[in-house]
C-alpha cells in the first residue's frame, strides 16, 4: 500500500508562484564640486562598470543633472547608496546618490 509504485503517475503541482522582488533605480546627482575622476572611480568600483561605460554615465549626469547607475533589489540598492555616500564624504565630496522604486 505504502510502497512506491512506478507504474502510477504521481500528480505533483510543480507550479510555484515566484514573485520577482521589486527593483530600485540607484541614481547619481550632479554637483559642482565632485571631480569627474572620482565619479568614474565610484561607477567602476561600486557599480562594476567598465571605464568607458562609467565615463558615459558620469558625463550624462554632468550634463543632465541625474543618471541611473543600475537596477537592484532593495537591500543591494541601499548598500550601494550608503557605500557611495561614505566614499564621497571620506574624500570630501558632496556627491549625492539616491534610490527610487522602479
Ligand atoms: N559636475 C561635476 C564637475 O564638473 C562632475 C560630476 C559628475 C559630479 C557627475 C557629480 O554625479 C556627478 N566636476
Amino acid at each position: 500500500m505504502s510502497k512506491y509504485d512506478p507504474g502510477v503517475e504521481e500528480s505533483v503541482d510543480t507550479e510555484i508562484d515566484v514573485e520577482e522582488p521589486p527593483m530600485y533605480k540607484v541614481m547619481l546627482l550632479n554637483d559642482d564640486y565632485t571631480t569627474m575622476e572620482f565619479v568614474v572611480e565610484v561607477l567602476v568600483y561600486v557599480f562594476q562598470k567598465s571605464a568607458e561605460e562609467a565615463t558615459r554615465i558620469m558625463l550624462n549626469v554632468h550634463r543632465s543633472g541625474v543618471g541611473v547607475c543600475g537596477l537592484y533589489p532593495y537591500e543591494v540598492a541601499e548598500t550601494k547608496v550608503n557605500t557611495v555616500e561614505s566614499l564621497a564624504r571620506e574624500n570630501g565630496f558632496p556627491l549625492k546618490c539616491i534610490m527610487e522604486r522602479e
